[in-house]
């Protein structure tokens, strides 16, 4: 029974461990090639973004907790004291745990996909915190949401802070704000005191979104091309990252920062089981997207996701809003 039990996680890792293969070659092998942003957020991805988060140019994040610090009361008055809070990408836990210290949550489950570096941050919630039930995830979002069982039975508020779903296309967002809105109803419970509290970065000159994205001491470069080095040990690969570049700009059509890795000088790139991608001179590799949604266009997003009620708190700039959607 012991090697039976033992043997479970370790094929459901391999199984995980084979789905990110796949989806790593099949996108290396698309036209144009592509790597999806969430394998950024390695533990020295994690760092990196962390850093960029203090830049000078990138504003969302300290725009954010400004509007957050601003409209605090309003804030807390509106999701209600005592709730079950669930953190998509929580990272460091940093923005859960200023909201905690207003909300005074029942539990706090933190989700991401870096389970290593959640566990970290985790830890020093339940420091801080020591009445409060603390549970972390380590999950692909992407993938769906299994929730631990026997959470408390109050109501749950979904908590996406950092414009994140700016990182997937509107069809792709909408999926995930569908799946947020099944979080917030849990098991047969209804969902009416619950919401979902989500940070939307607002579109605004090109100038500043460009800077953003494209920062002077080049953090955002060695963010950018950190994925390849992460990709080199998911998959197996040979990818040098002294030979790409890093790119950014805003694609006006779409609404959304592009980020890309252009390569220098043909390239050959190999991994296990016999795949190839022959590169160009300045062919590129796009790795993220990074959407600007009006208000209106997402509030109408979120009505379509089950979300009827949207109210939204912004800066003097109105750079970045922060929005609290309810069934
Ligand atoms: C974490 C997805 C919100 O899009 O601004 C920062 C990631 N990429 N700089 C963003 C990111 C480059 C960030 N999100």
């Amino acid at each position: 029974p012991e090697a039976e039990s033992a043997a479970v996680p370790v094929a459901a890792q391999a199984l995980a461990e084979q789905s990110v293969f796949d989806e790593i070659t099949q996108g290396l092998l698309q036209q144009p090639a592509t790597i999806s942003p969430k394998f950024f957020y390695d533990q020295l991805g994690s760092e990196l973004f962390e850093s960029i988060t203090r830049l000078p140019e990138y504003y969302p994040t300290r725009t954010e907790h400004a509007v957050m610090q601003q409209h605090a009361a309003e804030i807390a008055a509106a999701v209600g004291q005592g709730r079950t809070l669930i953190e998509l990408g929580a990272g460091n836990c940093e923005k859960a745990r200023a909201l905690c210290r207003t909300l005074a949550p029942a539990c706090f489950v933190g989700v991401d996909i870096s389970a290593d570096f959640l566990q970290g941050a985790v830890a020093r919630m339940r420091e801080e915190f020591p009445h409060m039930d603390v549970r972390a995830v380590g999950a692909d979002m992407t993938r769906g949401v299994t929730l631990p069982a026997n959470l408390p039975r109050t109501g749950r508020l979904v908590f996406y802070p950092g414009s994140s779903i700016g990182n997937f296309d509107p069809p792709h967002a909408l999926m995930l704000l569908e799946q947020m809105r099944e979080l917030v109803d849990g098991e047969g419970e209804p969902g009416a005191d619950g919401g979902l509290l989500i940070g939307i970065d607002l579109p605004k000159e090109v100038e500043v979104l460009e800077a953003a994205y494209d920062d002077a001491a080049g953090v955002t470069a060695a963010f950018n091309l950190n994925v390849l080095t992460h990709v080199n040990r998911l998959i197996g690969s040979n990818f040098d990252p002294a030979q790409w570049r890093h790119l950014a700009f805003f694609n006006t059509l779409h609404s959304r920062i592009e980020m890309h890795l252009q390569a220098m000088s043909p390239l050959q790139v190999r991994w296990p089981g016999g795949g190839v991608r022959d590169f160009a001179a300045g062919e590129c590799i796009h790795t993220e997207n990074s959407y600007k949604y009006t208000l209106p266009a997402f509030t109408d997003l979120l009505a379509r996701a089950g979300f009827s009620r949207a109210r939204a708190w912004t800066d003097p700039r109105d750079w970045f809003a922060v929005v609290h959607a309810q069934p």
